[in-house]
């Protein structure tokens, strides 16, 4: 065989179009950490408008009328969806809640991309992996939260960055992607505003990580560990999604 042959024969993988539907990962405003890269944001309203169009998908909270919020106990919320995650339509540069884990595996698959690995996510969110970080972010270092040595600039129930209360059961609700201060690996919002899915099972449901708008500082942390079943659509979690590695 031919040097050029075989080079030809190399590269189809590399020439072969994207799936059907698939975006470039491009739309993607991601950070190199260690050997993969992540999402430096929550996935938005915006960008799954463009899957849920693109695939004709009707979530599990819209087919059953609405997500879930806690308030004495789990209760359906008619009409929060991803669409109006409190009842009313949500802007563009919200977060993305009330999916499902395999909701927001389809939508990183979509993307060209996955869900995070939940090692992934932790190295991600605690230990500063830039080669020169801005201050006062110091690469090798692990911090405690995933803002840094203070929760303070995350959005949590101690430190509410939003102002919506009206139809909430405690706390202020979700703030807009990159509208609170980036935290370690310039990330934004991997501690608090909403729950991340990850892709670990553990007895039979799912890890969801960085807590929510709902809890205080201390749900942040790396040894919080929280799940919930895959098919579980809530107002506080949402999700980004990783590649490589
Ligand atoms: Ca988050």
């Amino acid at each position: 065989m031919s040097p050029s042959l075989l080079a030809a024969i190399l590269a189809i993988p590399l020439l072969a179009p994207p799936p059907a539907g698939a975006q470039p990962a491009a739309a993607h405003d991601m950070q190199r950490v260690d050997g993969f890269e992540i999402d430096r944001h929550e996935v938005t309203i915006g960008q799954f408008r463009r899957f849920a169009e693109s695939t004709g998908l009707a979530t599990a909270a819209e087919k059953a009328g609405g997500g879930f919020q806690f308030r004495a106990g789990w209760e359906r919320m008619a009409g929060w969806t991803w669409r109006a995650p409190f009842g009313q339509p949500g802007a563009d540069d919200e977060p993305a809640v009330h999916v499902t884990w395999h909701e927001a595996a389809a939508y990183c698959r979509w993307a060209g991309l996955r869900l995070p690995s939940d090692a992934e996510w932790v190295r991600a969110a605690f230990v500063e992996t830039r080669a020169d970080p801005p201050a006062p972010f110091r690469r090798g270092e692990t911090y405690p939260y995933p803002s840094g040595t203070s929760p303070d600039a995350a959005n949590h129930l101690d430190a509410p960055k939003g102002a919506r209360a009206a139809s909430l059961s405690r706390g202020a609700g979700h703030v807009p992607a990159r509208s609170t201060a980036p935290g370690v690996n310039g990330l934004w919002d991997m501690g608090a505003n909403a729950w991340e899915w990850v892709d670990h099972e553990a007895g039979g449901v799912k890890r969801t990580r960085g807590s929510s708008w709902w809890y205080g500082a201390s749900q942040m942390r790396a040894d919080n560990l929280a799940e919930k079943p895959a098919d579980f659509p809530a107002v506080y979690i949402g999700f980004r999604c990783a590649r490589g590695g």
